[in-house]
């Protein structure tokens, strides 16, 4: 097993130590911002407040060389020449904000980059997503594999301006189950394709039907029981919902670190060339046989 990257290491002590901050702003930042986000969907507090913090966070490491978020039109310049020693990181800041009024999971996407965004997944070293369900936890793939971690405030250590954070692996080698169990489809059956639609038939005949509306929910019911996730290609959406930079790549990296498959329906999602960080792209995870099913299908 490789040295883990001093960078990445940072990287994620600054998402984790953001965790407890943002899980407790949200009760009080359920409300519209009254602003859009550069892909037309409108902002909660929620969003806004994590995206700063993450922002902060994240552009203070040392190796940051730039910060993209769902949040901002352009990439942020932290110092640091992206792909020559420093890396770029992409987020979602609050993904799910939706769930927010209902009390639902969302989470934290985060994509780092050796290469300039917008870049193709393969230019990813490292990937992982805060999850806040009813504990806080956090994975973080790289090329040494894909590790499961619970995230706590550690007040003994940390203090009144910034609670130190405790991060506790509980799965260091974290692979997705052989035998499939659950999935989640987006998007509205009526606006799905007919050969999805036909798919989507199969698969709810065989498996259980978990979807929560935020991806990295979804996506760790994937992980942890085994199935598939897609936020398919729509008939007026033929590009679907979900952006490439950060959101399928990162999912993409973890889900095929932990031995399953990412496509958006014709490609390895990780090599899907965007032309903005914000491009959508169609995405279907999960276990290897589902997935190629699903190209079978939509060929
Ligand atoms: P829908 C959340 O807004 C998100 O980007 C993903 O987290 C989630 O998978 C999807 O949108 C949910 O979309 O159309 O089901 O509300």
């Amino acid at each position: 097993m490789s040295d883990p990257d001093p960078i990445v290491e940072s990287v994620f002590d600054a998402v984790a130590a953001t965790a407890p901050e943002i899980r407790a702003a949200l009760p009080g930042r359920r409300v519209e911002s009254g602003t859009d986000n550069p892909s037309g969907e409108s902002v909660l507090a929620g969003d806004l407040y994590a995206d700063e913090l993450l922002a902060d966070a994240l552009t203070a490491v040392d190796g940051v060389g730039s910060f993209v978020s769902e949040e901002r039109e352009a990439a942020v310049d932290a110092g640091g020449a992206v792909g020559e020693g420093a890396y770029a990181v992409a987020i979602d800041p609050l993904d799910g904000s939706s769930n927010l009024r209902s009390n639902n999971a969302m989470g934290t996407v985060v994509g780092v980059y050796d290469a300039p965004l917008p870049a193709t997944g393969r230019d990813l070293v490292a990937a992982g997503y805060v999850l806040y369900g009813p504990i806080t936890t956090m994975i973080v793939a790289d090329d040494s594999g894909v590790r499961e971690e619970v995230v706590e405030a550690d007040p003994a250590v940390g203090d009144d301006d910034a609670p130190a954070v405790s991060r506790s692996v509980v799965e260091d080698d974290l692979r997705l189950p052989d035998d499939p169990l659950v999935y989640g489809f987006g998007g509205r059956v009526p606006d799905w394709p007919d050969a999805f639609t036909a798919y989507a038939r199969e698969i709810e005949d065989e498996l259980k039907l978990r979807y929560g509306g935020a991806m990295v929910g979804d996506v760790n019911q994937v992980l942890t029981y085994g199935g598939i996730f897609a936020y398919p290609a729509l008939v007026d959406a033929p590009e679907g919902k979900l952006r490439l930079s950060f959101e399928a790549n990162p999912i993409a990296y973890i889900v095929e670190r932990a031995g399953g498959a990412a496509t958006d329906g014709e490609t390895d999602i990780l090599d899907v060339e965007p032309e903005g960080v914000h491009d959508r792209v169609p995405l279907y995870v999960g276990n290897e046989g589902l997935v190629e099913r699903l190209q079978s299908a939509l060929d």
